[in-house]
């Protein structure tokens, strides 16, 4: 009977406000996902496709992950800087052989105002031919090493394929580090470090889990040596998903740009190089991952505001009584270090309100009625899991502390769960081709030989997209003695994960 009345509750707000989702995540995925952003409002589309407003709603929780990774870069003597947008085709061209694949990518101006430009110039996809001639001309000597610079920048990418929020956009902000080293040593570590700290994004701030590994060489940046990334993965879709990458470049792009210094011995040598990237396609990851049918749901360390106070004034309640109790609590909050605020607007329900904190993912909510107010009392309701508990006014910072704690830690337990639970160990080709149709993250003994992925690509095309390497986990289970590639029958030299990939 409760529950009755709480959907007959629920339709009626739904009637009155137009609030509320009309897709559910499981059903229509692709539906669900753009309604959500643009319901949670951290999304607006815009009249060219593939670029998005990224609202307030988004850009605080940009910023957390900024200042996270900002302070760490600078505790590794990184430097922020900021190069140009525009980039001559006479340089982006320098580096032809990598460029070529991504040509058709790149955008140009050719015009300002009604007269044609004397050269066209490339808006920059990324800033390797950017930055590059301002490593060669500014190191010199080995004193000039490291040399490592980040900036925080937009970059346009004109994709053909289905653009889709956050995931693949034609412009959209990331950090990209560039650095150079005396030794490789120094190199390499550097792209481990940088790697953990993805990880860290990932696992510590947005609640997912991911895995660490090197990407084939297919598949890595093929101006590089060789590329690292984080892999996260979305169970509606059994699709992975790229979600950051750590490269070293080797020496090649020294060569390209004459990157010299002249050595401890005096000798003329070649810097060693790293470039390394996360976007904001880690937000559109966070919603895919931990959306629900209500909406967005934050973790609490991104949320932009982890605490929504309602205050639940009956007819004849105190209302003014029941007004200043919340703002106290939002005070309290406050002075506590939460990002609290209390929805004191007259002109909407209670009813509506929930609904509406909870399509936009707010972690918890604070409910303040005559009960609560009589029994010095509040009730706080959890969005990842939606349990209710009334707390003594006295003990309200600690146990929400816990809470939000709590809510950080479920969250990313229930999607290692559910990730997990997708990952399907296979041995031969039709058990690869069985867990590819059941949507599965794939882990399977491989031979390591690019033509073996090319083949498996072309067998597997179709409608859904072929499938691909995703990355081989550093994290490597036992591969027994004699174990063969699912896909050549020959000796396999590791397990790798595969899948179809966004
Ligand atoms: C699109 C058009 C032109 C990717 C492109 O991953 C060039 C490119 O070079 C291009 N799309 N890439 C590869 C980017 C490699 C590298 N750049 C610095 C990173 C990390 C940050």
């Amino acid at each position: 009977m409760a529950s009755r009345n709480a959907n007959a509750r629920k339709k009626e707000v739904k009637k009155e406000t137009g609030l509320g989702l009309t897709y559910k995540k499981d059903e229509n995925f692709g539906e669900w996902y753009s309604e959500v952003v643009v319901s949670g409002e951290m999304i607006e589309y815009y009249d060219i496709s593939g670029c998005y407003i990224l609202r307030p709603w988004t850009m605080t929780i940009w910023e957390t992950l900024q200042a996270f990774f900002d302070a760490e870069i600078k505790k590794m003597n990184i430097k922020n800087a900021y190069f140009p947008l525009f980039v001559t085709e006479n340089v982006l061209q320098k580096e032809k052989d990598h460029i070529e694949g991504f040509a058709p990518e790149v955008a140009w101006v050719t015009k300002s105002g009604q007269s044609d430009l004397e050269v066209p110039i490339a808006i920059r996809p990324t800033s390797e031919t950017v930055m590059y001639p301002y490593f060669s001309k500014w190191i010199r000597g080995h004193r000039d090493l490291p040399l490592r610079l980040n900036q925080w920048c937009n970059v346009v990418r004109w994709e053909f394929s289905h653009p889709t929020p956050f995931i693949r956009s034609r412009e959209f902000l990331w950090q990209e580090g560039h650095t150079a080293f005396a030794t490789k040593v120094e190199a390499d570590q550097e792209v481990l470090e940088i790697l953990e700290l993805y990880r860290r994004i990932y696992e510590e701030f947005l609640a997912i889990p991911v895995v660490k590994g090197r990407k084939s060489e297919l598949e890595k940046f093929a101006g590089g040596l060789y590329t690292t990334s984080v892999e996260a993965f979305i169970p509606n879709t059994g699709r992975g998903i790229q979600g950051a990458t750590s490269h070293c470049l080797g020496q090649n792009f020294a060569k390209m740009f004459q990157i010299n210094f002249e050595n401890e011995k005096g000798e003329r040598a070649m810097v060693w190089q790293n470039s390394w990237a996360y976007t904001t396609r880690t937000i559109g990851v966070m919603v895919m991952v931990h959306g629900d049918d209500k909406g967005l749901v934050l973790p609490p360390r991104v949320a932009s505001l982890q605490i929504i106070v309602v205050p639940v004034p009956y007819k004849d309640a105190n209302t003014d009584a029941i007004f200043e109790a919340c703002r106290s609590t939002v005070q309290k909050l406050s002075d506590a270090g939460f990002r609290t605020e209390a929805d004191l607007r007259d002109n909407y329900s209670p009813g509506w309100k929930y609904s509406h904190w909870e399509m936009k993912g707010v972690p918890l909510r604070i409910e303040i009625g005559p009960k609560d107010l009589a029994n010095n009392q509040v009730r706080v309701v959890r969005r990842d899991n939606g349990v209710k508990k009334d707390i003594p006014v006295s003990s309200l910072v600690e146990q929400v502390k816990e809470i939000l704690s709590s809510i950080q830690e479920t969250l990313f337990n229930a999607a290692k769960e559910k990730r997990d639970a997708c990952i399907k160990v296979i041995n031969t080709w039709d058990e690869f081709i069985a867990a590819l149709n059941d949507k599965k993250l794939i882990l399977a003994p491989w031979c390591d030989e690019e033509e073996v992925e090319k083949d498996v690509k072309a067998r597997t095309k179709g409608e859904l997209g072929a499938a691909k390497t995703l990355c081989t986990p550093f994290d490597q289970p036992r591969l027994p003695e004699g174990t063969l590639c699912f896909a050549s029958g020959k000796p396999a030299k590791k397990w790798t994960y595969w899948g179809r990939s966004y």
